[in-house]
């Protein structure tokens, strides 16, 4: 019954048997200038609103409609689209863990990050970055799963970014029969940014609804990038208006900072033992997405994020590929449907792929192979 105003960050510290029970409203400050001038300050901000770390933490919010609300008033920062110093959310960098019934509305940007955890479960937690106006709420992602042995299962993630991300030191994580709407995927990357290594493996997203998803599955590890992506499953994904169900980019970079670095295949993350099973659903056809999208939606982005190459594409499974690639395949994509009834295009480059990957491998129509009912 009581609304709190969480004007300064709160670093929890390192605890042990500890919960921590949101029933009230709690509410970040709603002057911008007075975010920005905490989160540059290092003295009092750690890189997160909320930091916990340690061991056998429950983090647990209110059932109640009208209650347990933590609100990032993040409307005024998504219309302003200013992304300087902008808050992170919640860190829970914990050992044997539990986050439950959370409510986090209209955050400033990320949400909740369990890079460094161990042993944890979150559910039943909901997300609602659901912008007013024309704005778009950047970067709200819904969970970063760096961690071990994860578990991340019926929650309900309305945002802005990847419903998921899993990134470097993503191992054994299981994220399922999750509602994600508004966002930008079911996400590995990004691995291996400025030459570094990433090591991602054994992470599965299974039955999950995707709706008005940039796009479904979707990898993306950056030119020049070193480590090793393996063992990784998409399966039973159900679109609803998604623009690219499957995309995978091995050879990113950023074409706002000029052209393709050079690099040899070498030194590109390796992508080992990948599955796309069993997707169905709509996607929305419009080969000029990626332009729809950036104009005038992220205008200060544009050529930053999408203009991946291809760029122009129709809806379609997108595989970029660099040849330190083992094993990729989809099958049972044969449900997806384009929303005009066109046939189902694909994007692959042939001289990166060593097996079959389940379809006909070209620029052209999705032509299942008998790999792809297996
Ligand atoms: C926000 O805070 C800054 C200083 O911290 C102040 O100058 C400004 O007037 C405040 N803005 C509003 C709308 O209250
Ligand atoms: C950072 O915060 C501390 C503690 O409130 C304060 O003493 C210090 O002056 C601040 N630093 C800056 C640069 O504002
Ligand atoms: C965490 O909980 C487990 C199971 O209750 C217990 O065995 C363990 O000692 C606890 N860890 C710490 C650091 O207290
Ligand atoms: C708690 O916050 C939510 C989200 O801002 C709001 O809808 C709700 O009305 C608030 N509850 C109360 C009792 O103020
Ligand atoms: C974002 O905030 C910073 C710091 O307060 C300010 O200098 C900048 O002008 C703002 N940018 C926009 C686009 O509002
Ligand atoms: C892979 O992760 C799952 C959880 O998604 C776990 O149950 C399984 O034991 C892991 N496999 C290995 C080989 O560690
Ligand atoms: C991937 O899975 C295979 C078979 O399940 C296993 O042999 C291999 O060790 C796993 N790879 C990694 C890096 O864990
Ligand atoms: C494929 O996915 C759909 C949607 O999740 C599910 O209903 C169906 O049972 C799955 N099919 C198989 C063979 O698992
Ligand atoms: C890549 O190599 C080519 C040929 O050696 C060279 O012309 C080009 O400038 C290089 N590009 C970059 C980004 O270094
Ligand atoms: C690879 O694609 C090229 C160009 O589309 C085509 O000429 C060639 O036959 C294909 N090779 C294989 C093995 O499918
Ligand atoms: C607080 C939080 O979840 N932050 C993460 C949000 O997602 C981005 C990447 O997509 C991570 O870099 C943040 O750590």
């Amino acid at each position: 019954g009581v609304s709190y105003n969480i004007w300064t960050p709160i670093n929890f510290g390192t605890l042990t048997n500890v919960e921590i029970s949101v029933q009230g409203n709690l509410s970040y400050p709603t002057n911008i200038t007075t975010i920005q001038n905490i989160v540059a300050n290092t003295t009092i901000y750690t890189g997160f609103w909320f930091d916990i770390a340690g061991t056998n933490v429950t983090l647990k919010g209110n059932t109640e409609p009208q209650w347990g609300w933590v609100d990032g008033h993040g409307q005024q920062w998504w219309d302003a689209m200013n992304q300087t110093n902008r808050p992170h959310g919640w860190r829970f960098k914990v050992t044997n863990g539990i986050i439950q019934d959370m409510k986090l509305w209209k955050s400033i940007a990320w949400n909740f990050s369990l890079a460094g955890a161990k042993n944890v479960r979150a559910f039943q937690n909901t997300i609602k970055c659901i912008s007013d106006s024309s704005s778009f709420p950047f970067n709200t992602d819904g969970f970063a799963v760096g961690g071990t042995n994860l578990v991340v299962e019926n929650n309900y993630i309305y945002n802005g970014d990847d419903c998921v991300t899993a990134g470097n030191g993503a191992t054994n994580v299981l994220f399922q029969n999750n509602y994600c709407e508004g966002g930008h995927g079911l996400s590995i990357g990004s691995l291996g940014s400025g030459g570094s290594a990433s090591y991602v493996t054994n992470v599965t997203f299974q039955n999950v609804v995707m709706k008005n998803h940039l796009y479904g599955a979707r990898f993306k590890s950056w030119t020049g990038g070193q480590g090793l992506a393996s063992n990784i499953t998409w399966r039973n994904i159900v679109l609803q208006h998604v623009k690219f169900p499957i995309y995978v980019t091995q050879n990113y970079w950023d074409q706002g900072k000029g052209p393709k670095p050079n690099s040899t295949s070498t030194t590109s993350t390796h992508l080992e033992n990948v599955l796309f099973d069993n997707f169905s659903g709509d996607i929305d056809d419009l080969p000029e997405a990626l332009e729809v999208l950036r104009v005038p939606a992220f205008p200060t982005l544009a050529g930053t994020m999408f203009l991946v190459p291809p760029a122009k594409s129709p809806s379609s499974s997108t595989f970029t590929l660099e040849p330190a690639t083992t094993n990729i395949v989809a099958r049972h994509v044969n449900g997806i449907r384009t929303d005009k009834g066109v046939p189902v295009q694909v994007m692959c480059d042939n001289s990166t792929i060593t097996s079959d990957p389940g379809f006909v491998c070209q620029n052209g129509p999705f032509i299942p192979t008998p790999v792809g009912y297996m």
